[in-house]
């Protein structure tokens, strides 16, 4: 799968890209990576990609020529590819979103910066993508988050080809799915500073501890994410389930 990241601070991304399971994937040709200056489609000398806003107010907003000379040359008839911007106000960006994305053969990824980016920018793109109810100073953290997310569910870039699907972002499941806020997890030693790892896991009975791991990946969910539980499975909350009085 190929990504192209445009952004004004492509040396952002060197060293994530250089590492770990990201510069695996590159090094066996399952993933590329290219990231553009967006100031190598701005018209002055001084590589200007932003403007006062129309109306007034504060701050500076990416102006949209380079943005869409940009687009222009990377994306073609002839090489297409989904673009996707990153910015506070998208579409929540989650495990089904990534698995989706995964599906695609190539991926534009566009960084805003500052106040904002011009509104006839988002005319440009495919969709607009959101890591959360935050505020990045810009887009690149979000872009390359899509990267790793969306790296790791492709045919053979991670080594254990069962992990990926082991965790689809779901509650537990009569599949045997157990969601996202997997079974606590242990290793050696048995016993460190007085604290023991659970007797089931080490009696070898493997029928026990797979109903271990799965009633405790449930609890797990209902305590910290009840929100990811079908309605049948969540705690009967204060006055939240009975009949209209
Ligand atoms: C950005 C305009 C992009 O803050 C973000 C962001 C938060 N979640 N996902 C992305 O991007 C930076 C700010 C303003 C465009």
């Amino acid at each position: 799968m190929r990504f192209d990241v445009v952004t004004i601070f492509p040396r952002f991304f060197d060293s994530p890209l250089a590492t770990g399971l990201l510069y695996k994937a590159r090094e066996v040709g399952l993933v590329s990576v290219r990231c553009h200056d967006l100031r190598d489609w701005a018209h002055d000398r001084h590589r200007t990609v932003d403007d006062a806003p129309f109306g007034g107010g504060a701050g500076m907003v990416m102006r949209p020529a380079p943005w869409f000379e940009a687009l222009d040359e990377l994306v073609t008839p002839d090489d297409p590819a989904r673009v996707v911007l990153l910015a506070p106000d998208g579409v929540r960006f989650d495990q089904r979103v990534a698995a989706r994305l995964a599906g695609e053969p190539r991926l534009v990824l566009c960084c805003g910066r500052y106040e904002g980016v011009d509104e006839r920018v988002r005319s440009r793109v495919d969709e607009v993508l959101s890591l959360g109810d935050f505020v990045l100073a810009g887009g690149e953290t979000a872009a390359l988050a899509v990267i790793e997310a969306v790296a790791r569910l492709l045919p053979g870039v991670l080594g254990n080809a069962a992990s990926a699907a082991d965790e689809s972002f779901a509650a537990p499941d009569a599949e045997g799915g157990l969601g996202p806020l997997e079974y606590p997890q242990y290793t050696r030693p048995a016993s460190y500073r007085g604290l023991d790892v659970p007797e089931v896991l080490r009696s070898g009975d493997h029928g026990a501890i797979a109903r271990w791991r799965r009633a405790q990946a449930l609890e797990r969910t209902r305590r910290l994410r009840p929100d990811l539980l079908p309605d049948a499975e969540r705690e009967p909350g204060p006055g939240g389930t009975g009949p209209p009085a």
